[in-house]
């Protein structure tokens, strides 16, 4: 099923100052508590896309501004299948195109107001190229690689697929089975990489007894979709003859959770024993430090950040 939902981003975004997108309406909220995702328009602005789209090249070539490595690169020139999807985690660690995005309090606000959190860390950033002719990304849910990491899991992340060219039918739009969020937890991690396609959703469709609908969203440049940490997604190949789908992918952690006992070998890295997820891995980016709020241009709301606001969940 395609619904062709047309959100305007180039008249609009030209006078855009801000990034993160309007304010959530009622309707959106709804959408995304029923269907597991939502669409948001203008989440970044145009100059931050060309930004971003400049740096493709020189981050899969290696080019890695301050020395640190990805925790994941997926896809070298001359090594790799060149119809593979290629992929970067974590490209704000050496980049400062996608720092300022990632990093961004606005966008980190947009998350937190969404699923109701007082604040929100960055688990990590995917930089995602899928060049003409490229295959696709098999069904997954982003919860078995982040949420499982931390406690409490239930609805501790949530992720921002941020649009870099006008994604569509045929360069392969992310694709959701509608309201796969609220099936019980699949225990396999189905994969990002591994070529299976759409066959761990239809198990997990049928293990959860319903019938399986996949939602298929035109999105424009610098526009994005939010969706939940147990909903299940993938896309297919990019057939279109010339047109690269390059997107970003920023994942969102509720601010205050801690790491589960043995947190997977990526994660890992970053517990130091004490399960307490440090800043410097997971930066805080809403509310935002008053000093980076400072360097940033965004007012943060001192009331938001106050201790005594519990989460929601
Ligand atoms: O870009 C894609 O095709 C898939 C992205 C994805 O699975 C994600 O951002 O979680």
């Amino acid at each position: 099923m395609l619904h062709s939902t047309l959100l305007c981003c180039t008249a609009a975004l030209a006078a855009a100052k801000s990034r993160g997108g309007p304010s959530w309406t009622a309707a959106q909220r709804e959408h995304f508590a029923t269907n597991g995702y939502v669409l948001q328009p203008d989440v970044i602005r145009p100059e931050d896309r060309d930004a971003l789209v400049a740096a493709f090249e020189r981050l899969f070539s290696g080019e890695f501004d301050t020395g640190i490595y990805p925790d994941e690169w997926h896809w070298r020139e001359g090594i790799s299948k060149p119809d593979a999807f290629r992929e970067i985690v974590n490209a704000w660690k050496f980049d400062d195109s996608v720092a300022a995005v990632a990093l961004d309090a606005s966008i980190g606000k947009r998350a937190a107001e969404l699923m109701g959190w007082r604040g929100a860390r960055l688990a990590q950033d995917d930089v995602l190229w899928k060049p003409p002719g490229a295959q696709g990304v098999s069904y997954h849910t982003d919860g078995k690689y982040i949420s499982d990491n931390f406690m409490p899991r239930d609805d501790n992340s949530v992720t921002v697929w941020i649009a870099l060219d006008d994604a569509d039918e045929a360069s392969g739009v992310v694709e959701y089975a509608r309201g796969s969020h609220r099936w019980p937890r699949a225990s396999a991690k189905a994969s990002f990489h591994d070529g299976a396609g759409a066959d761990p959703v239809t198990t997990a469709a049928a293990a959860a007894g319903v019938e399986l609908v996949v939602d298929r969203h035109e999105v424009p440049a610098c526009s994005a979709v939010f969706h939940h940490q147990d909903v299940w997604h993938g896309s297919a190949a990019n057939v279109s003859p010339d047109r690269p789908r390059r997107a970003l992918g920023l994942h969102y952690i509720r601010d205050d959770v801690k790491f589960r006992r043995d947190p997977d070998y990526i994660y890992g890295r970053y517990d130091l024993g004490d399960g307490v997820v440090h800043d410097a891995f997971f930066p805080r980016v809403y509310p935002a430090s008053p000093m980076r709020a400072r360097r940033l241009g965004v007012t943060v709301d001192r009331r938001r950040s106050s201790s005594d606001a519990a989460p929601s969940s």
